[in-house]
């Protein structure tokens, strides 16, 4: 038996979810990592003293099979979440739009039901969610994942009323652009130009560890401080629309 407090963050074989990963263990967290790709995973885990477990949040069977391996849960970091698709509306591609709405809002719903129980048993808990200014507002050709992310900040809030009077805190990060190696590359359907594009002439975007900064603040806060919506971007992008670029 152990007191360390446990964490899990899903999505955690790359981007912001292997940063957070990092920065909960940093804290003492015994981090569980939490992703598809069992080889990325199995190396974080090795490096941070975690443990890995296979999860796909868009699999019913794969979540209960992490839930069943965890019986006290103090974090839960639904990170797992991604844009597909880069069309106007009038272009967008249903079965595109399904899966974000899938991974990005039923995904999180499906592993915070499972892990409930867990995280009750911890006497106080953190669910935080990685939502998007893409929650806030809307851009051109961003309408699916401009959707699935309002999904998030609306599942969020939710859960929040839900959980009133329990000791559950329920939090939101919400980034603006941030570096990572497979956001945008995912965005674009492996289009490694349309993907350096979003970068372009930008001298400071965030990367995954500025994201992470805030998680494991909002972590290690007393159980009593909820910070409802953290909304973090680069000095150089005041919109989604409105970035300078030099
Ligand atoms: C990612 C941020 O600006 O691409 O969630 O919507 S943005």
């Amino acid at each position: 038996m152990t007191d360390q407090r446990i964490a899990v963050v899903t999505g955690a074989s790359s981007g912001i979810g292997a940063a957070s990963a990092r920065a909960l263990a940093a804290e003492g967290f015994r981090v569980v990592c939490a992703a598809r790709r069992t080889d990325r995973i199995e190396a974080l885990a090795a490096e941070i003293g975690g443990e890995a477990i296979a999860l796909d949040v868009t699999d019913a069977d794969s979540v209960g099979a992490l839930a069943a391996r965890l019986d006290v849960v103090h974090v839960l970091v639904n990170n797992a979440g991604g844009a597909f698709g880069s069309e106007p509306v009038e272009q967008g591609d249903p079965e595109q739009w399904r899966a974000m709405y899938d991974v990005n809002v039923v995904g999180l719903m499906r592993v915070t039901q499972a892990l409930l129980p867990a995280l009750r048993a911890s006497g106080e808990a953190l669910i935080l969610n990685i939502g998007s200014i893409a929650g806030r507002v809307t851009y051109e050709n961003g309408g699916g994942y401009t959707a699935a992310k309002h999904g998030t900040r609306a599942v969020t809030e939710t859960l929040r009323l839900e959980l009133n009077g329990e000791p559950i805190r329920v939090s939101e990060v919400a980034p603006g652009m941030v570096r990572t190696d497979e956001f945008a590359l995912v965005r674009f359907g492996g289009d490694r130009a349309a993907a350096e594009k979003v970068y372009e002439g930008v001298a400071e975007p965030l990367v995954a560890e500025d994201v992470a900064e805030a998680v494991r603040w909002i972590a290690t806060l007393p159980a009593h401080v909820n910070i409802d919506e953290l909304v973090i971007k680069p000095v150089a992008q005041a919109a989604p629309h409105k970035v300078h670029r030099v």
